[in-house]
């Protein structure tokens, strides 16, 4: 061999080398779990019960990954109901078949049966969560989801000493599914749960419970990341732990400028990260953290508060003996259960960072305007069914006085395989079928229509849409999730919309970016977001018994021109209907 060719040999070795190293550094890790829908006895308020789990676990376990990872999840369901999950939150881009909410992106994965959902975190970092999207299932299936941010990248704030999932939820004595399955047979309100939760314990304010009680030990002088989650059914709730501010950093998996706050609001559906600085002497005390319903509605809710207890640690080698009769307990202030002013005050504290790491990347100009009402109404029974509301009526929900009806099948097998023909139509209603004072004295026919409508939205439409609450039957903030995507909050406000006035008004800077929003009770929010996640997407209110009455809807995002703008064909064990 010449010397020319060894040295050619050494420069392409060289080559092979440092492409390779280049690659290496894009392998994508995947994170592997395993899922086993089991049921579990749980003992709660000195009663037992066996519920649905996730590998016997209540809170279900937790998903850790970082951002760019892929995610393969196998789900094998050993019980005897027909089980689907939801990865709230995570965008799905182009992987609609692994967003999970029953009749909409997939058929229930039936007893006996499994589905791996797949995968990969695109552009997102912070708290997410998931949950079970069928029926009320998710009562006692969800679980953390923490998406790190890519390897050696820092926070945009302090590093903490630890990271502390706290999932806010409920503890029903009945069986949920007893109970939403009672309430669609009378028509009327379903009933509430028994007691709030931190992370799956109710606290010393109920009866038989004190051991059940979560406890977060800290030491003086370090700072905790909280990633809270509320993943209780109908209840949004206000958090507060005594004599301690709160610093929000992060809502929805987005960093937010970060604010100062004694109290929480999160509504069904949301996360929160919140930064605590323990305070720097040990103060040989507890704290009272407290979680209690903000409610709104007409119907009655589940009034219980939930409490755990921040514990300073003592040092190791400290003489005094623990004294718990020197204990001092302080008590957090939490707003009235209906303090909308309050609400109000505390989402307009949301801001994108929106500056160059993190740009608010939200349409400036707009392509298609939506204007939705949504709220409550009435429905007519079949002549056999019986309901209990006035006149064989029960109780619906609707967004543009649709009520959804789900399909037999999923959606998105029926768009993609072009087989929509009975299973849903493309009329929903751009705005409401007439005008009223939405927020005034309801019209007297208080009736809702039904149906499986869908939006069609060519692919990367921009969306900005109006959700407007209506005060028939009562005024009341309803918690909007979309899926498939972020949308950006660019305004808010009481009463009905001024869709002349009010637009001049939207921040279009630094609005914050988000996945579910609580629509004010007796107010209207104003969201854009950009349509480029080709699927169908799910929209519904997050009050779980406002969905079981059809508050909810779906938006069909259509295939773009190119190559990696459609949605690939589906995995092969997709279950069938
Ligand atoms: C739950 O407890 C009941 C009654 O003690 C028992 O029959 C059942 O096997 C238990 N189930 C599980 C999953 O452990
Ligand atoms: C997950 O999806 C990716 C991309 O479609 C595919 O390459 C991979 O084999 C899938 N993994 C599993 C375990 O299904
Ligand atoms: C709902 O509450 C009523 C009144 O307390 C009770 O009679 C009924 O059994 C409950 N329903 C379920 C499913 O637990
Ligand atoms: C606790 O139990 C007592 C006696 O059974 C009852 O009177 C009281 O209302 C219960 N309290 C709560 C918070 O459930
Ligand atoms: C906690 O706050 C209460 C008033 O809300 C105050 O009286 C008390 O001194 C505070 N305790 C500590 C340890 O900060
Ligand atoms: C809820 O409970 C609080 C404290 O126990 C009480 O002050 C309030 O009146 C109750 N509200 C309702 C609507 O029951
Ligand atoms: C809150 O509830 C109380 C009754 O508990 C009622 O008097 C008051 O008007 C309510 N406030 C709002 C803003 O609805
Ligand atoms: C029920 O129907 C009757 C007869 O049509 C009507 O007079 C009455 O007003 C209705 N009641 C309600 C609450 O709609
Ligand atoms: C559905 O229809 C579109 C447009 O007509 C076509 O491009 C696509 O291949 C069809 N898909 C299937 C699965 O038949
Ligand atoms: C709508 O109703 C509210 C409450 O009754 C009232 O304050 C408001 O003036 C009404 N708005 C219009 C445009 O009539
Ligand atoms: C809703 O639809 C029903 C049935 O078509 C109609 O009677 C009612 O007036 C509508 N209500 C509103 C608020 O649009
Ligand atoms: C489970 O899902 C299948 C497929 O959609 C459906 O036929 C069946 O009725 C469902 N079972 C129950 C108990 O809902
Ligand atoms: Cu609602």
């Amino acid at each position: 061999m010449s010397s020319f060719m060894k040295a050619m040999l050494i420069v392409l070795c060289a080559l092979w080398i440092l492409l390779e190293l280049a690659h290496a550094k894009h392998v994508r890790t995947t994170r592997h779990y395993k899922f086993n829908i089991k049921m579990q006895n749980v003992t709660r308020l000195c009663q037992t019960k066996s519920i649905v789990t996730v590998n016997g676990q209540f809170p279900g376990p937790r998903i850790i990954a970082r951002e760019g990872d892929r995610v393969v999840i196998k789900v094998v369901n050993h019980v005897k109901y027909n089980i689907s999950i939801h990865w709230h939150g995570i965008r799905q881009i182009r992987s609609g078949w692994a967003d999970g909410p029953a009749y909409i992106t997939q058929c229930p994965i039936l007893p006996g049966q499994s589905y791996v959902y797949n995968f990969t975190i695109i552009g997102q970092r912070g708290t997410l969560w998931w949950h079970a999207h069928i029926s009320w299932l998710r009562a006692t299936l969800h679980g953390s989801i923490v998406i790190l941010p890519k390897r050696h990248v820092p926070y945009p704030f302090p590093h903490p000493f630890k990271e502390v999932p706290i999932v806010l939820g409920e503890w029903w004595k009945a069986d949920t599914e007893a109970v939403i399955n009672q309430a669609i047979k009378t028509g009327l309100a379903p009933n509430t749960s028994d007691a709030h939760t931190i992370n799956g314990l109710p606290g010393p304010l109920n009866n038989c419970s004190a051991k059940d009680t979560f406890k977060l030990k800290v030491q003086p002088g370090k700072t905790y990341l909280l990633r809270i989650i509320n993943a209780a059914l109908n209840d949004e709730m206000f958090f507060s732990i005594a004599n301690h501010t709160l610093h929000v950093v992060e809502a929805d998996a987005v960093y937010v400028k970060p604010f100062r706050t004694n109290i929480v609001l999160i509504t069904p559906g949301q996360t929160t990260n919140v930064l605590l600085k323990t305070k720097s002497i040990t103060p040989n005390a507890k704290f009272i953290i407290a979680s209690r319903p903000y409610a709104t509605g007409p119907a009655s809710f589940d009034n219980t508060t939930a409490i755990g207890f921040l514990e300073y640690k003592k040092h190791s080698h400290s003489n005094t003996k623990p004294n718990n009769n020197n204990l001092k307990l302080f008590k957090p202030a939490l707003p009235k259960f209906n303090d909308t002013v309050f609400a109000m005050n505390f989402n307009k504290k949301f801001r994108s960072l929106a500056n160059s790491r993190f740009p608010a990347k939200l349409p400036k100009t707009v392509d298609r305007h939506f204007f939705f009402t949504v709220g409550l109404g009435i429905s007519q029974c079949s002549k056999n069914q019986a309901c209990q509301g006035p006149n064989n009526t029960r109780v619906a929900a609707a967004i543009n006085n649709v009520s959804f009806v789900m399909p037999n099948t999923a959606l998105l097998q029926a768009h993609f395989f072009n087989k929509s023909k009975g299973v849903f139509t493309t009329d929903f209603p751009s705005n409401p079928p007439f005008k009223f004072n939405y927020t005034g004295t309801p019209p007297k026919n208080i009736m809702v229509t039904s149906g499986t409508k869908v939006v069609v939205l060519p692919y990367n439409t921009k969306v900005e849409l109006v959700l407007q609450d209506t005060s028939i039957i009562g005024a009341e903030s309803h918690p909007l999730h979309l899926h498939g995507f972020n949308f950006f909050i660019v305004g808010q406000g009481n009463g009905n919309f001024d869709p002349k006035k009010d637009p001049s008004k939207f921040n279009l800077v630094d609005p914050p970016e988000r996945n579910t929003a609580g629509v004010p009770s007796g107010g209207w929010v104003a969201l854009r977001f950009l349509a480029d996640n080709p699927g169908v997407w799910f929209m519904h209110c997050h009050l779980e018994v406002h969905t079981s009455w059809g508050l909810k809807m779906a938006w069909v995002v259509q295939d773009g021109k190119g190559r990696n703008q459609k949605l690939p064909p589906p995995p092969s064990d997709l279950p069938k209907c």
